[in-house]
Order: C-alpha cells, then sequence, then structure tokens
C-alpha cells in the first residue's frame, strides 16, 4: 500500500524528490524509499551544485581550463609478468629470495597513497588512480610494488570521499594484475589512531589480504616489536609479504641522540628478523636519514639481517634523493618514490629523477623513463583537480631536523594552526613540537603518536605555556585527551619508558599500564557487531568489507553508510563534478557498473522557491529529469 501510496504522490510523478522532500514528506517513508542509483547521483550532483561541497568552500579552485585526465595508452593488452606473479606461484619467501638475487634498485611508487596523502591532505579519489592502474600494469611491469592503500587513505575515503577503500582496493588490484599492491598498517593501531582488540586487527589483516593487499608495510608508532607481533602474524598467516619495520628518527650520529644509535636500530632489525619478517622496512616518515648515515645503517644492516631492505623516506629537507642514492649504493634492495608530479618536498623523492640518475650504472632499474613521463604527465592533470588541497608549501627546508615531522602530518599540522589562528606562529609550533618530543623522552613520531606529539604543541602555543611550566607541578595544566591516553600506556611503550615527570605531571597518582595494551582488550563479537550495524543501518546486509570498516571506525562508516544511501556511488563521478557540481549545458558520464554508464547533461538551475527549493533541470541518458533541492546557501 505505502508503495502505491508514493508512487501516486504528484511530486514523485514529476520526478521531482530531494532530501528535503524527504523530510517534509515523512508519512511516505514508514518503509525504505527504493530510488534507483541515477536518482541518487543526480540528486548529489544537484546538491553540490546549489550549495557546494563543503570540503572545497572558500578553498583555491582548479583552473577553468584544466582537463579531464586521460590515461595513456596501455602498451600491451597482455602486461608482462611481474612481482605479483612471484608472490603467487611461489609465496612471500621467494619474492624475499628475489629481491635479494636482483642487481637493480626495486622501486615502489608511491603516488597513490603516500605521495597524495603527504601534498594533498589525502584527498585523491579512487577513479583518478584505478583510471591509470593498466597503464601501470603494461608500461611499467618492473616496478617492484605500487603503495596504494592503508595510512590515512582509508578513512579519508569513507569521511571526506564518500566512497569505500575496499572498492578501491578491488578496483586497482583487478586492473593491475602483475604489480604488487602494497599498503601501510600502523600495526596494532590497525588504520586508525588506537589500539584494536587483536582479533580486530587479525580480521582486518584477513580483509585485506582476501580484497587485494600482497604487501603489508607493519610499523609501530613507538617501535615497539611486541605490539607489531599480532600484525605480523595475521600478514604472514594470509601468506603474503610481511614487511616488518623500523621507524627512522634522530641521527645515529649526533652524540645528543644516542638513544637511536646505529646499536639500537640494528638490534631493532634482528628482532623483526626474529618476528619472521620476509622484508625489512626502514621507514623514514620524517626524511631525516642523511646520506653518510644511509650509507652506514643500510651497510650495517646488510651485514647483520639476512633480510631484504626497504627504504622510505620523504624529500622535506629536500635532501632524500641524495639519501636514496648512498642507499643505493650501501645495497639497499628497494626503495619508495613518488611519480614526479606528485613528489618532492613533503612527499616522496622523485622517481623519474632516480631512475634517471642510477641509469647506466650497476643499479640501473631497467624502468622506462618515456613511460615515467607519461604517467607522470597524467598525475599532473589529475592534482591540477586537486586546487583546493594543495598546502602552498613553498620550498623544502632544513628545520625537518628540528621539528622531525612526519611528512604525511607536517601540512595536516599547519593547517590545524591555521583554523587556530596560529598560522603566523607555525615556527614557535615547529619550535614546541621538538620541545614537547624531548619532554616525552625523545620518541618515534609517527602515526598515532605524532598527533599525540602535535596536540600537545599546539595546546601549548594557544595557551602561551612552556616546557618549564607544563613540568612545574605548582602549574595547573589541562592535557590534551590523547596525551592522556599515551601516558596511560594505550599505545604501547617507547625505548626505556616514558619519563617519570611527564607520567607523573599528567595521570597524577594514577598508574599506567606498562603491558601490550592489547593484552588488556576484551576480543570483539564479530557477528554481534554486525548484526548490531545492520539494525542500525535499516536491515541493509553488512558484508565483511563493511563490518571491517566499521570496526575500524564506527561513526564515520555510518555516517558514511547512511550517505550512500541518500546519494549512491558517487565515486564515478568525475572528481570535479564530485567537488563542484555542474555547469549549465555541461555533459559528463559515469560508469556505475561495467558497461553500464549514465550520460548526465546540466541543462538548467531555476531560481530559489518562496519554500527555498531549487529545481535542477538533467538529461539522464537523453531523458529529462527534473531534481528539487533545497538551498541551504
Ligand atoms: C560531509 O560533510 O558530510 C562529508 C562530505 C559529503 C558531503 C555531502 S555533499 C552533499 C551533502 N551536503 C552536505 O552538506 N553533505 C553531503
Ligand atoms: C601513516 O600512518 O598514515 C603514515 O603515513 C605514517 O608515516
Ligand atoms: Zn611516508
Amino acid at each position: 500500500a505505502f508503495v502505491e501510496n508514493l508512487l501516486k504522490h504528484p511530486t514523485f510523478l514529476n520526478n521531482e524528490y530531494s532530501t528535503s522532500f524527504i523530510d517534509t514528506t515523512p508519512e511516505l517513508f514508514d518503509f525504505k524509499p527504493r530510488r534507483d542509483r541515477a536518482t541518487k547521483i543526480l540528486t548529489y550532483i544537484a546538491d553540490i551544485t546549489v550549495n557546494g561541497h563543503p570540503e572545497t568552500e572558500g578553498r583555491a579552485k582548479p583552473k577553468a581550463e584544466a582537463l579531464p585526465p586521460r590515461a595513456p595508452a596501455p602498451k600491451t593488452k597482455d602486461p608482462a609478468p611481474g612481482t605479483r606473479q612471484i608472490l603467487d606461484q611461489s609465496g612471500p619467501g621467494a619474492v624475499a629470495d628475489w629481491m635479494k638475487e636482483q642487481k637493480q634498485l626495486l622501486i615502489t611508487d608511491t603516488t597513490m597513497r603516500d605521495g597524495h596523502q603527504s601534498l594533498l591532505a589525502t584527498r585523491m579519489r579512487s577513479i583518478d588512480m584505478v583510471r591509470v592502474a593498466p597503464t601501470y600494469a603494461a608500461n611499467m611491469p618492473q616496478l617492484f610494488s605500487v603503495e596504494c592503500w592503508g595510512g590515512a587513505t582509508f578513512d579519508v575515503a569513507y569521511r571526506f570521499l564518500q566512497e569505500c577503500p575496499w572498492q578501491r582496493l578491488r578496483d586497482i588490484r583487478a586492473k593491475m594484475p602483475n604489480i604488487m599492491t602494497q599498503m601501510l598498517l600502523r600495526a596494532s593501531n590497525g588504520v586508525g589512531y588506537t589500539n584494536y582488540p587483536d582479533n580486530v586487527v587479525q580480521e582486518f589483516v584477513r580483509q585485506a589480504a582476501a580484497s587485494g593487499v600482497d604487501v603489508f608495510r607493519v610499523f609501530d608508532s613507538l617501535n615497539w616489536v611486541e605490539n607489531m607481533r599480532v600484525a605480523m602474524d595475521a600478514v604472514i598467516a594470509a601468506d603474503k609479504v610481511c614487511e616488518g619495520t623500523i621507524c627512522y628518527t634522530g641521527d645515529i650520529n649526533d652524540p645528543d641522540r644516542s638513544k637511536y644509535d646505529l646499536k639500537y636500530y640494528v638490534g631493532m632489525a634482528k628482532d623483526l628478523e626474529k618476528a619472521g619478517a620476509h622484508v625489512l622496512g626502514l621507514k623514514d616518515m620524517a626524511g631525516l636519514l642523511k646520506p653518510k648515515a644511509a650509507t652506514q645503517l643500510i651497510s650495517a644492516l646488510k651485514d647483520e639481517v639476512g633480510l631484504p631492505i626497504h627504504f622510505h623516506t620523504h624529500d622535506t629537507s629536500g635532501a632524500a634523493i641524495a639519501t636514496v642514492l648512498a642507499a643505493s649504493a650501501a645495497g639497499v634492495d628497494a626503495i619508495d618514490a613518488a611519480m614526479d608530479a606528485l613528489s618532492g618536498n613533503t612527499s616522496q623523492p622523485t622517481l623519474g629523477s632516480i631512475v634517471e640518475a642510477l641509469k647506466h650504472t650497476d643499479r640501473d632499474t631497467g624502468l622506462d623513463v618515456a613511460a615515467i613521463r607519461e604517467i607522470s604527465n597524467y598525475w599532473e592533470t589529475v592534482r591540477a583537480h586537486y586546487a583546493a588541497f594543495e598546502s602552498g608549501l613553498q620550498a623544502p627546508a632544513s628545520e625537518v631536523y628540528l621539528h622531525e615531522m612526519p611528512g604525511g602530518q607536517f601540512t595536516n599540522l599547519k593547517a590545524q594552526a591555521r583554523s587556530l589562528g596560529l598560522e603566523e606562529r607555525w615556527h614557535e609550533v615547529a619550535q614546541t613540537y621538538a620541545d614537547v618530543n624531548r619532554m616525552f623522552g625523545d620518541i618515534v613520531k609517527v602515526t598515532p603518536s605524532s598527533k599525540v606529539v602535535g596536540d600537545m604543541a599546539l595546546m601549548m602555543v594557544s595557551q602561551g605555556l612552556t616546557r618549564e611550566e607544563v613540568e612545574d607541578p605548582a602549574v595547573d595544566v589541562s592535557f590534551p585527551d590523547s596525551v592522556i591516553d599515551m601516558m596511560r600506556g594505550n599505545l604501547g611503550q617507547p625505548p626505556g619508558g616514558f619519563p617519570d615527570t611527564i607520567v607523573k605531571t599528567v595521570l597524577k597518582d594514577e598508574k599506567p599500564n606498562l603491558e601490550r595494551p592489547g593484552k588488556h582488550l576484551k576480543p570483539v563479537d564479530l557477528e554481534a557487531v554486525r548484526k548490531e550495524l545492520s539494525e542500525t543501518l535499516d536491515g541493509i546486509e553488512i558484508d565483511d568489507e563493511d563490518l571491517n570498516g566499521y570496526l575500524m571506525y564506527p561513526k564515520v562508516f555510518i555516517d558514511y553508510a547512511r550517505r550512500h544511501a541518500l546519494y549512491g556511488p558517487v565515486r564515478t563521478l568525475p572528481t570535479r563534478t564530485f567537488f563542484y557540481g555542474m555547469e549549465p549545458g555541461e555533459e559528463i558520464s559515469a560508469e556505475i557498473d561495467p558497461g553500464k554508464t549514465l550520460e548526465i547533461r546540466l541543462q538548467a538551475v531555476s531560481e530559489t522557491s518562496e519554500e527555498g527549493d531549487v529545481k535542477v533541470f538533467f538529461e539522464l541518458n537523453g531523458q529529462p529529469r527534473t531534481i528539487r533541492v533545497s538551498d541551504r546557501r
């Protein structure tokens, strides 16, 4: 009866309905409105066209002449076999052996993960990646891996891009069948900011492997190997490549930073080898490893550890390429670089320039420089559409050796400082960040520990507090929640523990937990959570990917799922349309299923009615459609 009722409603007969319609005629919606996906997408476009996208409001706009990105043509329909075939046919141990046998420097392309995370606030949409994946497969089959998942991309996909991160992974995997995909996993912190129960971490790794991750770079934000085992074991059980990773901080040659000396790193590497890593990751998230230190560190690790070594750095200082070349000369097996157009500054060093530097040497990468230039030109046209998320960073800077902020955090913290009115005091924030690090006992700073240091630094600068004042028991300080949480031991322990002074100042009489946090977290009843979530979302089916998304980010996932029910598969829209809507007369297409494409033309936009509604007139595959949205401007 309700369906009839709805279908006879004059608004529906006119094909005019909108979100506000749902609000104003609730009696029709005691059952689920089953609007088709095309209508949902049109509703989204209409809404953005009229009201704008909250994420780009007030930000720089792409140039009107910025072209829709077109991927370079794949050179062959039949891509040469690559590392993925070694993994699938012979397993992760064979990948590690193969790495050690290679003379050439192996290269991971980070453009689809750390590149845009570090330069464009992680805002790159799946469509811009998936479109070029076949070109990677055909034209760059010698790549060791493509880092395209994990880190901050997981929650940003749901939270800001209204798309499913798992679908991104499956789509890239399907279109790039010969190159290993790689993800960044924060060990027990998953792809979140907190320690998850062991079975949540295990389930997440199982699903990531099933959906298409080949290489898992596993790190702990305090370099605590004890806290990495659950994640590492899960990767090993899934028969994927476990890259057990050291986070590099300080300077091995600075006597003032002797906590993080050569011996420390070699010791940690041996622990990771014993823990079952197939590959040793060396993650220099802030870009602090200097060329001479790279020579010493890589040589020592090669001598003392049997694993192939994979080096990751950031070019914040401008010196990263020198470090990469030193690491290469010292025998590092693989390194990370970003395609030229998304490289440099807080991102990875420049892939094409590394390949050129090694040409005609004994570590010649074998990558095709013409193919690199073509793909980089593609990324250049993609980047133009993300002007709203550019940081405005003008130049590399040696100040990174003072503050030691990770590349992925730098521009974020700068934006946070701006929003607190502290933009003009950025150098003070940088100095305070360094002071907080010392106050916390000189810790590794990488997600999530870096966020804790950043929260504390911003609080101190905005309240005008010095380290001495914070440590003075007579001064009453209200610490950020993240600081209290870390001092309680909820992210684990740094080497040597946190200093007593700061623990007592923050926790007063409360005793911290010095054991592995996961040891005290109850396993989650996965099927009970699935059922509950389904009920919250009006009975929709919750598959394993959804469940894992929810376990990482409950609120973010629910908001995403609710918007998805309203707006449909908006990931299929071109990036300009997604962020800015359409202009009258403009035509776009959106492939909502393989072979099922919507041709959408925006005809006109009406004036705002007295009720505050705007009519947006479309042609959908040649048929007129009108969508009404409320004007919230
Ligand atoms: C959000 O702010 O909710 C995340 C981004 C998705 C925004 C969509 S755009 C159309 C609609 N209007 C809003 O204000 N939010 C959603
Ligand atoms: C992340 O965890 O997202 C990082 O990029 C850390 O460097
Ligand atoms: Zn990084």
